[in-house]
Parts: C-alpha cells; structure tokens; sequence
C-alpha cells in the first residue's frame, strides 16, 4: 500500500499485522541499526532472537506528530474491525480490501485504482466474525474468503455467495500444506484439508491456539507454521513436527522477509510493541 488507510482506531494492529508489511519494513530501515540481525542457522526462532519496536516508533495515522511518511487516507470501516486482508476480489488488478467485525457483518471496499475504496458487499449477518483469511479455495481463479468459519465463493468481479462452513472459526489461514495444489485451511489449531469441490476434511489438531501465521520459515519450499507459541515444520506433505524451541507468542503474528536476508521473519504485537524474530 502505498498510503495507509485509517479504519478505525481498534483496527491499528489487524491493520498492521495484515496488510502493514511496508509499514514495518519502513520502522526496521529507519531504526536499522537497533535491531539485531541475528544468524544462528542451526535455531531457527528463538527468545534470544527478538528485537523490540517500543510504541513511540509506531506510526500514528491520527497524530500530527506522525513523521513516518505514511499519509491518512479513506476512512473505510466505521465497524469495530478486529482483522483486515487485501486481495483483489474483482480482477481489476487494483488491490481490495475486505474487514472481519467484531459485532457486524464483514465489509468488502473495492480499489478504484487510484488508492480510494468504494464499498463493496457485506458478508454475514451481523454477528461479527474475529478473523477473515483469503485465497481461491475452489480454484476457479477468483480469490475467495474465510471470513471465521464461512467460506465466501467468489462467483466472479467480486459478489461473493455464502459455501461451507469451515473449524471452529476463530481465526482461520489458508494454504497448501501437502502440496496438492488445493489450499487447505487451519481454523482454531485445526487442520482441515481441501479435497476439492469445496469439500473439507478435518486432519490432525495442532494446537489449541488459535493464532497463527503460514510462512516458508526454513526455506524448503513447503510451507510452516507457528500456532501460539509453538513453530511447527511441515515436511511438505502435511506432516508437521513441532520445533524445540517455543515463541513469545499467542498474540496477532504476521510473517515477512524484513531485512531482506532471504528468510522470513516474525511479527508479534506485545500490547504497545511489536517484536520482531530475525533468524536465517
Ligand atoms: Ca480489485
Ligand atoms: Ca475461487
Ligand atoms: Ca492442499
Ligand atoms: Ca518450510
């Protein structure tokens, strides 16, 4: 994003964590030489490994005093958002965006291109959802949604029908782990594989936390996960071994390369910080 989009106050840190990677990577730059790159190949994650971001380098949206080069744009949500994802839902190549709220139907904001949103569908009924997750899980080529546990088809250019029903749905991710080219989903620790034609079978239970994040972690080419505080390595066939070491974990993560090593990084929020595991 090239500007960020202020939502709402309660919806800073999904907004962060979902879709503020440029966000972060402008904070690791800007304060690179207080972090510590850290390369231990043989431990990938461990609490040796963290660097803090203290609140008074957040950029604030709302502050006149914000000198992060971010500008306030749209305010889309006037919801209580819990959980934000970008994606382009109707194939215009401009990237949308799409809310879970905690007491109202998800939102759907259309990119017109220019970096301005106009709304788009709403999705449910009104009793809220904590998380939503994205990606074609039908396979038809129209990126579709996870918004708690129910799975939103989309029929095409972005209207959305409600599918199946997915896990317990309080926080849902979407990948292939084993490797079939069907992306699975994980809902509350849980496995759920994708046997296609929107059909889900629940796998193994992984965890019972219900934060998570997908990443290539080791560089393998399948991809892993971390679940509360616990990283687990997929053996690409959707076999996982927990790793031994564990995470200060159990808060929103999100993954990403932040210093351009190569190899993914974690981010936590930690109620006003924000940790940051570098490994290689
Ligand atoms: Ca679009
Ligand atoms: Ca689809
Ligand atoms: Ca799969
Ligand atoms: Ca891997």
């Amino acid at each position: 994003m090239s500007s960020r989009i202020a939502v709402c106050t309660r919806a800073f840190f999904p907004l962060v964590f979902s879709t503020g990677f440029l966000v972060l990577l402008f904070l690791i730059i800007s304060t690179a030489n207080a972090q510590s790159v850290l390369s231990i190949p043989s431990t990938p994650i461990t609490s040796t490994m963290q660097s803090l971001i203290t609140a008074p380098d957040l950029p604030d949206a709302t502050s006149a005093t914000d000198t992060s080069g971010f500008i306030p744009a749209d305010l889309l949500a006037s919801a209580a958002t819990q959980d934000v994802e970008v994606g382009d839902f109707n194939g215009d190549g401009a990237l949308d965006i799409v809310t879970a709220n905690s007491d109202s139907p998800g939102e759907v904001y259309f990119n017109d291109g220019s970096g301005h949103f106009v709304q788009g569908p709403a999705l449910g009924t009104g009793t809220g959802s904590p998380a939503v997750a994205t990606g074609d899980l039908n396979g038809d080529g129209w990126l579709d949604i996870l918004l708690g546990n129910q799975v939103y088809l989309n029929n095409g250019h972005g209207s959305f029908m409600p599918s199946v029903s997915i896990g317990l749905g309080e926080s849902g991710l979407v990948g292939d782990l084993n490797g079939d080219g069907l992306l699975d989903v994980i809902s509350a620790g849980q496995i759920y594989w994708n046997a296609g034609n929107m059909n889900f079978t629940a796998g193994i239970s992984l965890s019972v936390d219900s934060i998570g994040v997908m990443g290539d972690f080791n560089n393998d080419g399948t991809l892993d996960l971390v679940l509360g505080n616990q990283l687990f390595w997929n053996d690409g066939y959707g076999n996982f071994t927990a790793d031994s070491n564990v995470i200060d974990a159990g808060h929103p993560l999100a993954a990403g390369d932040l210093n351009g090593d190569g190899s993914l990084d974690l981010m936590m929020s930690l109620n006003s910080y924000i940790l940051i595991d570098h490994h290689i």
